[in-house]
């Protein structure tokens, strides 16, 4: 981790963690996977999950029995823990509800728009270390209060064939319809086209490594998508007022997520700068995943020096950073300055993790500076909306010249003729 200025932070060059040979070797392999999928079915996930994941399966859809043993397996605590995040989800997911509405204007006019839940959505989580039940709830949690009414689950198998206990636990408090032993690109294939065993979906959602994430690229059009995740960021603003060892704690909490995470801290002390930086070490070291963070903080860990708050922000605002924490004075009054920001934490006992596991709000957010453009997932993801018109005859006949006038005027005289044939009340006349 190093310390510079907000001008140097802004001439380095953006280290790109996946090179465009890397990218072509990846997609390459992805889409002889997506068409082995669409061709073979089941058939091709069987042989990728023994290729890819050493699991000799013969069903691919979790069983019954198997959710009951996995919930054997963790503890009361475990559970306990995940329905309480589960209640506090709910209720902030359960004000993002939209609904349908309708207005009656003059003259037998109704106008409105419909909200309906898409019927089915996917999830995809990752499996092994990085298999977190956190993002099993932040996914399902919001399908659910959307109304979807077929939620599964896709995640890759243990080479015993197994599933990590604690992601089915988490399926199951969520209330997810089913859970397919089936990873990498092949899931979002199948999940994209259908294959024997598992349905097509409308939209695929959740974390996945690069495989995963220009698979989800590639059936883009075909089947909805949530958006493409990179690494997590977190950007700390910090003046005089945060206590350097929390701040420190809090850059590691993402550090640890990803070789190519991005820690970053800005503030105008270069005294708090310096014991920021004794703090991030001497707490390193003391960390089990103190070699995953090491990467992460030498290629992206920055502490940044900005000559005032005013450049602080407008660095924020350029950053637009997945998560962001205000560790200074008042912080709530300087919210109006945060424009880009995928959820913002105000304060010092607001800490990264807390939304990670449990205040409520959604973890899955905009990364790699969508921020600027997109929002946390939400039930708003799993909803689309129809357009509802309803005119009497009397309206329509008062606004048929215009209609008839516009669509003349594109050379669309098939259109004007749809309203003119109304006009003149043809069809009342030949029932005559
Ligand atoms: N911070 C991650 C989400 C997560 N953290 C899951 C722990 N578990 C998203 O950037
Ligand atoms: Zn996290």
């Amino acid at each position: 981790m190093k310390i510079i200025t907000a001008k140097q932070y802004l001439s380095e060059k953006e280290d790109y963690s996946t090179s465009q040979t890397m990218l072509e070797d990846i997609d390459e392999s992805v889409l002889e996977i997506i068409k082995q999928v669409k061709q073979y079915g089941d058939k091709a996930l069987f042989q990728y999950t023994k290729q890819f994941d050493g699991a000799d399966l013969t069903n691919l859809r979790v069983t019954d029995e198997e959710f009951k043993e996995a919930e054997k397996q963790v503890s009361d605590d475990f559970l306990s823990a995940l329905k309480q995040a589960k209640a506090n989800i709910t209720e902030f997911h359960q004000v993002q509800k939209e609904h349908s509405w309708f207005v009656n204007k003059e003259n037998g006019i109704m106008l409105g728009q419909k909200v309906t839940p898409l019927q089915k959505a996917g999830i995809y989580i990752p499996g092994g270390k990085a298999a977190y039940p956190s993002s099993v709830l932040m996914n399902a949690i919001p399908a659910k209060l959307a109304g979807v009414e077929n939620i599964i689950i896709t995640t890759p198998p243990l080479s015993d064939g197994t599933i990590n206990p604690h992601v089915l636990a988490a399926a199951r408090v969520a209330g997810a319809d089913a859970v397919y032993k089936v990873g990498g690109a092949q899931a979002i294939a199948a999940l994209a086209y259908g294959t024997e065993t598992i349905e097509k979906v409308s939209k695929i959602v959740g974390p996945g490594n690069a495989y995963v994430a220009r698979a989800k690229k590639w059936v883009f059009g075909d089947v909805a998508i949530d958006m493409i995740a990179g690494p997590s960021e977190i950007c700390i603003v910090a003046d005089e007022t945060a206590p350097p060892a929390y701040v420190a704690a809090d850059l590691l909490s993402q550090a640890e997520h990803d070789e190519s995470a991005k820690p970053i801290c800005i503030t105008m002390k270069s005294k708090l700068a310096e014991k920021i930086l004794l703090e991030v070490e001497k707490q390193t070291a003391e960390l089990e995943r103190k070699e995953i963070i090491q990467q992460s903080l030498k290629q992206n860990g920055r502490i940044i020096l900005a000559e005032n708050e005013s450049e602080a922000f407008e660095l924020v605002n350029e950053i637009a950073p997945e998560h962001l924490q205000l560790m200074i004075q008042n912080p709530s009054e300087k919210l109006h300055y945060v424009k880009n920001a995928g959820a913002v934490f105000l304060g010092n006992y607001s800490p990264e993790p807390l939304g990670d596991y449990f205040a409520g709000p959604n973890h899955t957010l905009p990364t790699s500076g969508t921020a600027k453009f997109s929002s946390p997932l939400g039930v708003y993801d799993f909803v689309k909306k129809s357009s509802i018109i309803s005119y009497s005859s009397e309206a329509l006949k008062e606004a048929s010249d215009t209609i008839i006038n516009l669509a003349n005027t594109e050379g669309l005289t098939a259109h004007a003729n749809s309203v003119q044939i109304r006009k003149e009340g043809s069809y009342e006349k030949l029932q005559d």
